[in-house]
């Protein structure tokens, strides 16, 4: 697998997300990742250009920079799928999935998007309540939301790419009323945390997988919000929602992931090490977004061991 990581915090007003890569790496996560017998390239993180005049659009934020540097990840995506390799990307905040998303399908063609998050990140730039566009990535990308989005400068080149019935959500807790009526309007199968509580992970992410391959076998693109994880254990990030999943869900949401065989794209987004009070809500943080990625390659807790290990004789 490879990463493009990407340092980018335009897409929400708080500092430090943009720091998010480099504290997941210091964690140790390609060389745990070695350890569990992946094949990492770590291309180290993405360059953006400055862009210096980026007066709001209407109520929109940064929309120069979250276009241009979008483009930058979306090459960067394509290149990696095109070489055969699953891309991870670390953010960086939640924007960057526009980039990941449209990359990952120009080079493969039609996914299923799995979004874990405490919010549905569909807000229109007409609807959005804050001009956040880390709020609103998959209203760009869905086809059936291309007549309700405005032109943008540096956001041209994007081409809706992704279903409304390709897309399934995790872990709702925090949405708007725009995007409540938006998720009904196209009838995206979504897993509020009233879902989780009443069905139980293990059997949402039966319905998930039974839902995403009910026509056809898509690669898998899992856009994963760390904040989609419960606050007591996830505290460092923008803004953490009461009421999350606990840390095994989370984890088995990417153990069953990785058992699908078709995760083909991973985005690690908005952990953020100055939003920590302490440096233990910052460390438990950024564990749990390794574990989380570990998961998603391979690591079972029942415990793992190498096809070709062979028992010391003494
Ligand atoms: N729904 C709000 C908005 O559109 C908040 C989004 N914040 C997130 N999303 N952290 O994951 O601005
Ligand atoms: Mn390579
Ligand atoms: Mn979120
Ligand atoms: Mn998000």
């Amino acid at each position: 697998l490879d990463f493009s990581s990407s340092p980018f915090s335009r897409g929400q007003p708080r500092v430090g997300v943009d720091r998010g890569p480099d504290v997941i790496r210091a964690a140790g996560l390609v060389h745990r990742l070695h350890e569990q017998g992946c094949a990492v390239k770590d291309y180290g993180n993405l360059t953006f250009e400055e862009v210096v005049v980026d007066e709001p659009v209407g109520a929109v934020k940064c929309v120069r920079a979250v276009g241009s540097a979008n483009q930058r990840l979306s090459e960067a995506v394509q290149n990696v799928k095109r070489d055969g390799h699953t891309s991870v990307l670390l953010g960086g905040d939640h924007s960057l999935a526009i980039g990941s998303i449209h990359g990952h399908s120009a080079a493969v063609g039609d996914l299923s998007v799995v979004w874990v998050d405490a919010h549905a990140d569909i807000n229109t730039p007409l609807t959005s309540p804050t001009g956040n566009i880390h709020g609103q990535p998959m209203s760009y990308l869905l086809h059936e939301l291309q007549s309700k989005i405005p032109v943008l400068p540096n956001f041209t080149w994007i081409k809706p790419c992704v279903s409304a019935k390709d897309l399934v959500y995790i872990g709702l807790r925090d949405v708007d009323p725009e995007e409540h009526y938006i998720l009904k309007l196209l009838g995206v199968k979504v897993f509020s945390m009233s879902a989780v509580d009443q069905l139980g992970v293990a059997r949402v992410m039966e319905e998930t997988c039974d839902y995403l391959s009910a026509r056809v076998k898509k690669p898998i693109h899992l856009s994963f919000d760390i904040d989609a994880i419960d606050p007591s254990i996830t505290p460092a990030t923008g803004t953490p929602v009461v009421g999350g999943l606990t840390y095994r869900e989370g984890v088995y949401i990417t153990e069953h992931l990785c058992q699908t065989g078709l995760l083909s794209a991973v985005d690690m987004v908005e952990v953020n090490p100055l939003r920590g009070q302490t440096e233990q809500e910052v460390q438990s943080t950024v564990h749990t977004a390794v574990d989380l990625l570990l998961g998603c390659f391979g690591r079972r807790r029942e415990g793992n061991h190498s096809s070709d290990y062979i028992l010391p004789e003494p």
